[in-house]
């Protein structure tokens, strides 16, 4: 392992970096999705089904990660595709390790905790993702909550996911981000979405419609607050797995994570391994079509938001 001990910087392209300094619409990307949360081949076709849905709302993407140690906010294509090399054995980067895989030379992907921790860093204020990361399953026992919501308690920047992932428990994550003190606006509904459901089951104090709406709140939420945001935008109804498949994949992954035993980081890759075993790949076409219409919604906001700044 070879060490540097200057002081790192994050590294911008171009477009993005025109696209700020003219204060214009970005929206960070995460690259956990592509490395560890989807198989490949459909892996590159989602992130570049992202990268379209944002520049065709308007906005700039930005996808996050760490390539041989250098901190990047807006990937290329080849960066995405040697990070997504199994060979490359790329590591999961939440907002702890980026510091670490600097120093270090390391390749990583970066979950939403890392990549809110880099877009913030530059600048930009506007993420997509498919599902935020939460409080597992009997985490009384095991502790094990996603640093998503840490990080999202003060980081301030709008997550928009299809709530959080169906493995969680949903109740104990809403309540962790009520204690975090991060807003949780339904898009367009008052249930927060289940992921690859789109109800999870629990009410929700605030809903807006219009992505104009979502820029204007999160706009005055910074005046007040330090945190960051999360829009719950369901997946579309077509796209939805059904209640009953959803289920049997459920029961499955929880017993893959425990067959496997499976412990931190790697909980939530083998859980959504085991939904797309399960269900014959439907779940990752579920997964793929909530993630593009994130990141489609997210680049609404951005130009919204950007708009409103000047
Ligand atoms: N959304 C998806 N698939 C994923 C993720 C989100 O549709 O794989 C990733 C994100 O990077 C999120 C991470 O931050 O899962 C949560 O992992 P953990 O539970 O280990 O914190
Ligand atoms: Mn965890």
């Amino acid at each position: 392992m070879t060490s540097s001990s200057s002081v790192p910087a994050v590294h911008v392209n171009e477009e993005v970096r025109t696209a700020l300094s003219e204060r214009r619409a970005v929206v960070a990307l995460e690259s956990t999705i592509v490395v560890q949360g989807l198989p490949a081949p459909v892996n590159l076709d989602v992130a570049d089904a992202c990268e379209a849905a944002v520049r065709a709302a308007g906005a700039v993407p930005a996808t996050a990660g760490v390539v041989a140690g250098r901190a990047i906010v807006g990937l290329t294509r080849q960066d995405l595709e040697a990070l997504a090399d199994p060979s490359r054995g790329a590591a999961k980067l939440s907002a702890r390790d980026l510091g670490l895989a600097t120093a270090s030379h390391t390749w990583g992907a970066t979950t939403v905790a890392g990549t809110i921790a880099l877009a913030h860093r530059v600048g930009v204020a506007v993420m997509a993702t498919g599902g935020l990361g939460g409080v597992h399953q009997g985490a009384s026992q095991s502790f094990d909550e996603s640093a998503d919501l840490t990080a999202l308690s003060r980081t301030p920047v709008l997550v928009v996911a299809s709530g959080v992932k169906s493995i969680l428990d949903i109740p104990a994550t809403l309540e962790r981000l009520d204690s975090l003190g991060v807003p949780v606006v339904g898009y367009r509904t008052r249930h927060f979405p289940g992921f690859y459901l789109e109800d999870s089951g629990v009410d929700l104090d605030w809903s807006l419609d219009e992505p104009e709406q979502a820029a204007a709140a999160f706009a005055h939420h910074r005046v007040f607050s330090p945190t960051g945001f999360l829009l719950a935008n369901p997946v579309a109804s077509a796209s939805a797995l059904s209640r009953d498949l959803h289920d049997r994949a459920l029961a499955a992954a929880r017993e893959a994570v425990r067959v496997e035993g499976a412990t931190g980081q790697a909980v939530t890759p083998v859980m959504l391994a085991a939904f797309a075993r399960v269900t014959g790949g439907e779940s990752v076409r579920t997964n793929r079509d909530l993630v593009v219409a994130n990141a489609a919604l997210a680049g609404r906001v951005a130009v919204a938001l950007a708009s409103s700044a000047t």
